[in-house]
């Protein structure tokens, strides 16, 4: 309860930040895009990650506001790395359940975008497999959010219970192989066997793909062999501050 009022007063207060994880294409080594990951400066107990304060929002509907906040800030941030000279990048913002079943999300958006002058073809919006099981209302909300002309991508992918019917069927653009399967590749073959499929099947859907969750370089190797375009992970940087991923990239090329 205590968490809840200082919830609150956080985001008037703007004690929240981003921090930001690279997406890299294993063909090239380019940076494709970067994903934006909410922190809480808690006054009082320091650095807070997203597990011990979104459920709580979730409940209590506060992550709509903080979701606005956190798409707002990171379409601005892509718009001044742009304008400071960056080879522009895409941007992918997490949507809970409570923001994609927000009526007229679309024309938030939309609305977010003309504010921070971000150009929509490098929004990339995070769902989770869970939001599409209304499938009706799913294919109505995606198809809407496509007309903007952002790109959709299924984060977590695997984790959840979606029939694989609904690939073909929705507009998306991408899947996130989760991070679990890709943590033991080298030495669980099943998770070998997952990947390999996951990243076989996308391509037949003419899907992109990200692994999420890399560490080394024998979980590099394997996704290259697999034609797995993309990866994100510790193993090019944990997700860090605006200015030092700036930073980072510009240290890379
Ligand atoms: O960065 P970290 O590993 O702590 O993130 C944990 C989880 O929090 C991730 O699964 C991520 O999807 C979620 N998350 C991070 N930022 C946001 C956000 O802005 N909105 C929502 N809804 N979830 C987020
Ligand atoms: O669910 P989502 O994919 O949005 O969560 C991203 C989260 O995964 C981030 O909170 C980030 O801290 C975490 N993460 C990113 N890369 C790695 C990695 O290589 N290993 C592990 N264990 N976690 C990672
Ligand atoms: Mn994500
Ligand atoms: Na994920």
């Amino acid at each position: 309860l205590r968490l809840e009022s200082d919830l609150r007063r956080a985001l008037e207060q703007e004690q929240f930040t981003l921090a930001y994880q690279p997406l890299v294409n294993l063909n090239t080594g380019k940076v494709v895009g970067v994903e934006a990951l909410v922190r809480w400066h808690h006054p009082q107990r320091g650095l807070l990650p997203p597990g011990e304060f979104i459920p709580l929002t979730e409940e209590n509907g506060l992550i709509l506001p903080l979701g606005e906040w956190v798409l707002k800030s990171a379409c601005k941030q892509n718009k001044a790395w742009q304008d400071a000279g960056l080879p522009p990048i895409m941007m992918s913002v997490n949507l809970s359940m409570r923001q994609f079943r927000q009526h007229g999300l679309a024309e938030r958006i939309m609305a977010i975008l003309e504010q921070t002058g971000m150009n929509p073809q490098y929004l990339d919006l995070e769902i989770t497999e869970s939001m599409t099981s209304d499938v009706e209302f799913a294919t109505e909300m995606l198809t809407s959010l496509k007309a903007i002309g952002v790109q959709i991508s299924i984060d977590d992918f695997g984790t959840g219970y979606s029939s694989l019917a609904y690939l073909k069927k929705f507009p998306i653009d991408k899947l996130k192989i989760d991070r679990s399967f890709v943590n033991d590749l080298a030495e669980d073959g099943s998770d070998a066997a997952i990947v390999t499929t996951i990243t076989a099947m996308a391509k037949h859907l003419k899907l992109k793909v990200t692994a999420e969750g890399v560490e080394n370089d024998e979980q590099i190797r394997f996704l290259r062999d697999r034609q797995c375009e993309e990866a994100q992970g510790f193993y090019f940087t944990k997700p860090i501050p605006a200015n030092l991923f700036e930073n980072w990239y510009r240290h890379r090329n």
